[in-house]
């Protein structure tokens, strides 16, 4: 997952890009990179990081200009290199930089034909720099000179036929302005917000509203599916639907446990969304055990406290805080796999014996995705004297990789996958496992927003909304990116590769 933004404002805008990256840093903690530009230049500094880390006064410095892009990278699609950090930039047409949240589907085959009939240059294996050479390739053909926004709508029309797969994207076009667009299933998120100025109106694109609201930008609404924006150098805002118009369906996991929960994705607040899967999870319960034996509630923080909470209210339980994690936690080296997930669990969390001596507790986390920490974490909880330990996930069983931009391992990677809920709660050590509906999960995330009618919901029940999926795709995917592969080719980084121009 990775978090965008991009402004164009009437004043500088880089300590501003920098203070929307760092509210949307849950979205990607792996690389940071601003990109900003004047009439005639722009401007770029991005790295492997934190964003606190990334940027020093001297590199703010330098980001001059009235409008920029910013974006916080998660590991996607085997990206784990600092050549692959974002912005990406292509000097033409006209010089262009892009910042990209989601997968492309089909980006194998797409280089191929960028390199072998577009005759462009792919420098990584990222697939956001194959999206920011096809709408390059796309607006070298669709202009003679400076680019107008019909020109850029043009060429954008065609990126959205040959790119396939979950994206919002924000570019920025030297001279000119800002560019954003969300795939036309709109399954990643993007925002649009305004700003009035004595010297106009300034705008802005973020991947959540959490952004706007630290820039005091006002939420104007949510970029649709297939819908592309073009804010000029002017401030002057120009939309149009790219895309023919297919069914809205934003990607679930967002409200299950990616976005913050202030903020509002296409119309729905994360946080009372969160609320309703706890009361939606707890009628379950009623349902299934009315003679429940549960003395406690606790939740696994952070992501679960708001459906815990509601939970044990229309439960009629105690809620308690059992659990203590460490804000101040140090650095994961870079050792992947199973073994270091093992590890992390006792570093970050500490149990309040007196929670949970002698009494049956309902654990209750956001997801359960490979088990491993919630194992863990019910170790801890009968360490601590609980008698019986019950575990709740707010979503369902996630039995299906993610292949639209969230980094969720392979099918043989999580726990849930081909096994029944017994199974994983003997798996995780729970005495009882109980999994959020898939239906109910939606009603908690459609309350409030009965225009959006289905969504992404591809890693609980398998179904891929873009409907080219391939199960020799998915094949691939397992190859990519299993713990094996990810371990390779950090072997291949420590071995000293050659330095790419990145
Ligand atoms: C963590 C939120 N949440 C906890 C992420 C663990 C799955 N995991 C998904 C549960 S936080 S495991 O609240 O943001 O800190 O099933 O893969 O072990």
């Amino acid at each position: 997952m990775c978090g965008i933004v991009g402004i164009v404002g009437t004043a500088p805008v880089n300590q501003r890009i920098y203070d929307a990256l760092t509210v949307l840093q849950h979205r990607g903690q792996d690389a940071a990179g601003i990109m900003t530009m004047d009439d005639r230049a722009l401007f770029v500094h991005k790295a492997n990081g934190l964003v606190r880390d990334v940027f020093r006064e001297r590199d703010m410095l330098q980001l001059t200009g009235n409008a920029g892009i910013g974006h916080v990278r998660y590991p996607t699609a085997g990206c784990d290199s600092a050549d692959e950090a974002q912005p990406f930039y292509v000097n033409a047409p006209f010089g262009i930089g892009l910042g990209h949240n989601g997968n492309l589907i089909n980006a194998g085959e797409l280089s191929h034909t960028m390199i072998a009939e577009d005759r462009r240059h792919l420098n990584t294996s990222s697939d956001s720099e194959v999206l920011l050479n096809v709408f390059a390739s796309e607006l070298q053909q669709s202009t003679a000179s400076r680019p107008s926004a019909a020109d850029i709508f043009r060429a954008l029309e065609t990126v959205f036929r040959r790119c396939h797969g979950g994206f919002a994207v924000v570019a920025l076009i030297v001279g000119n302005g800002v560019v954003g667009f969300r795939d036309p299933h709109g399954i990643r998120p993007l925002v649009l917000g305004r700003r009035e100025t004595p010297r106009g109106p300034e705008w802005m694109l973020a991947s959540e509203s959490v952004a706007l609201d630290m820039l005091d930008f006002d939420l104007v609404r949510d970029v649709g599916p297939g819908e592309a924006i073009f804010i000029d150098m002017q401030g002057r805002l120009h939309a149009r639907q790219c895309a023919p118009a297919t069914a809205h369906t934003p990607c679930i996991f967002e409200y299950v446990y990616f976005a913050r929960p202030d903020s509002i994705i296409d119309n729905i607040s994360v946080h009372k969304a969160r609320m309703r899967m706890g009361e939606k999870l707890s009628e379950k319960i009623a349902r299934l055990r009315p003679d429940h034996d549960i003395d406690v509630v606790i939740p696994i923080p952070d992501t679960s406290r708001t459906s815990a909470l509601q939970l044990a209210l229309a439960l009629g339980v105690k809620y308690r805080e059992g659990f203590v994690k460490n804000r101040y936690i140090g650095r994961t080296f870079i050792m992947p796999g199973q073994d270091m997930r093992q590890r992390s669990v006792r570093g970050k969390l500490n149990a309040i014996d007196l929670e949970f001596r002698g009494r049956n507790v309902l654990l209750v986390d956001d997801s359960i995705v490979r088990g491993t920490t919630s194992a863990q974490i019910i170790e801890l909880a009968r360490e601590a004297g609980a008698r019986k330990v019950y575990f709740a996930s707010a979503a369902p069983p996630v039995r299906f990789p993610n292949v639209y931009g969230i980094d969720m391992p392979v099918a043989t990677e999580l726990v849930a996958a081909g096994r029944s809920d017994e199974a994983v709660a003997g798996i995780i050590g729970a005495d009882w496992l109980i999994y959020q509906d898939l239906d109910d999960l939606i009603t908690a995330c459609r309350h409030d927003n009965a225009r959006i009618t289905a969504f992404d919901t591809s890693c609980f029940s398998g179904h891929y909304v873009t409907g080219d999926v391939t199960p020799e795709f998915l094949a691939r995917l397992e190859r990519d990116r299993s713990d094996g592969a990810r371990a390779q080719r950090l072997l291949d980084l420590q071995g000293g590769r050659a330095a790419r121009v990145g």
